[in-house]
């Protein structure tokens, strides 16, 4: 069978809550001490899958980590009660953002022909510092085919790799040689820059990319201190398109001129500021959307519905419908649970580009497992959690059992 794109989606975890945890997410820090509805949550997730999917799309999962994770509280030398920041970090259900889980280069791009994995270290937070075992063991799992696949550890600190949510990929098709394009940030700014260059290099030399196609950009400094942790909340790409606000990288021209020079199909889809603000731009997530090809080749553009409610962000999406660029459809999904911790349609999957045969197929998504999948969240989750909460032994026992009743479902007992 072909290549084809498939879209690993992380199922919302029973522990999802609003604690406040990540510095310069403006929409996590908003929303700390809130009162979050994981089950909802999660079904908002799936229902984004299930549309994915009835357009034609292959669709997979990943799993929620183990939460609480006591083994972490324990290393720590932390108990329940000492440290709020770090109890909350040990109950967070960041992997939900798979974008951030890893970088993924396509066999097409990798010298050896396989497709390369390299599993996120997320050293920059401490609530996303925990998660590269847990998503390391998942990924070996689900790309077990060594004929197929090559998936590495993290890249070791203090390089900060942040995964998928900074990397993007252009291509002619599937099959052909694309062109990796590796976006970091500079320390020093008024929030964390999470990715860092050498993080990127080691990636893409581990990977095996040809060096002359694989592009470095900087980030824009004004992008970060906006609230843009991470690239994929101010750009977005697909085949031949890159869809950016115009601040998104720190020297504009020059992204565009190196993406071209070894690119030269590019066809840049920009959205000036002075149509959409940087502010606007966040808030809203226009750029944290899933940029896909429909399977009849036409581009869907899948925003997040407060895209809509932004007057600036909605005009602008209208004139583009209206103009004959090569976006040619929008579609607004509902997932404000994950957005009121700043994670959109895009960060809520990783895409990879391989032949569903070839992975492992407890994790691919079908119309029978999305039904089981929302029995077993409706069943299992929790509606509410207050902050207040976290911590407490009866909750811990909810959220450990709920994930085991998936696990179960799934046949995927051996990641308890
Ligand atoms: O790392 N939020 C995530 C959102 C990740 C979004 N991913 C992409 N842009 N690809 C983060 O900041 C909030 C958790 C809390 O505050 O409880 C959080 O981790």
């Amino acid at each position: 069978m072909a290549l084809q794109e498939i879209n690993f989606d992380g199922i919302v975890g029973p522990c999802h809550n609003y604690a406040g945890l990540s510095l310069g997410n403006l929409a996590a820090t908003k929303s700390a001490g809130k009162v979050s509805q994981p089950r909802k949550a999660a079904l908002q997730g799936l229902a984004k899958m299930r549309g994915n999917m009835a357009a034609g799309l292959a669709q997979g999962v990943f799993l929620p980590l183990p939460r609480p994770n006591s083994a972490w509280l324990e290393a720590l030398a932390v108990n329940a009660t000492m440290d709020p920041a770090l109890v909350a970090s040990a109950w967070s259900a960041s992997s939900m953002w798979t974008a951030n889980a890893a970088t993924v280069s396509p066999a097409p791009d990798c010298a050896d022909g396989r497709c390369h994995l390299t599993v996120a270290n997320l050293v920059t937070m401490p609530h996303r510092s925990q998660e590269w075992p847990d998503t390391l063991a998942q990924l070996r799992l689900a790309f077990a085919d060594s004929a197929h696949f090559a998936v590495h550890g993290p890249v070791p600190p203090c390089f900060g790799d942040e995964g998928a949510a900074n990397h993007m990929r252009f291509c002619e098709s599937h099959e052909s040689k694309g062109v990796e394009v590796f976006v970091y940030g500079r320390t020093g700014g008024h929030f964390p820059a999470r990715q860092h260059e050498q993080a990127s290099r080691v990636v893409a030399r581990s990977h095996g990319l040809d060096p002359a196609r694989a592009v470095f950009i900087e980030q824009s400094p004004e992008a970060i201190a906006a609230g843009a942790f991470h690239n994929d909340v101010v750009s977005v790409a697909n085949a031949q398109v890159l869809f950016a606000h115009e601040q998104a990288f720190a020297d504009r021209e020059g992204a565009y001129d190196a993406i071209r020079a070894v690119f030269p199909a590019l066809e840049v889809v920009e959205v000036p500021a002075a149509r959409v603000s940087l502010a606007d731009a966040i808030s809203s997530y226009l750029f944290n959307a899933q940029l896909l090809s429909m399977p009849e080749g036409s581009m869907t553009l899948v925003v997040p519905g407060e895209c809509r409610e932004n007057a600036a962000v909605s005009g602008w999406l209208d004139d583009m419908l209206a103009s004959n660029g090569p976006i040619r459809t929008v579609k607004v999904v509902d997932v404000r649970e994950s957005m009121a911790n700043g994670g959109g349609p895009a960060c809520l999957r990783l895409r990879v580009v391989a032949d569903p045969a070839t992975i492992d197929p407890r994790f691919l998504l079908t119309e029978a497992k999305t039904d089981l999948l929302e029995k077993v969240i409706a069943a299992n989750w929790p509606d509410e959690i207050d902050p207040a909460d976290i911590g407490k032994a009866e909750l811990a026992e909810t959220v450990l059992s709920a994930r085991a009743a998936l696990l179960e479902a799934l046949d995927l007992t051996e990641l308890a």
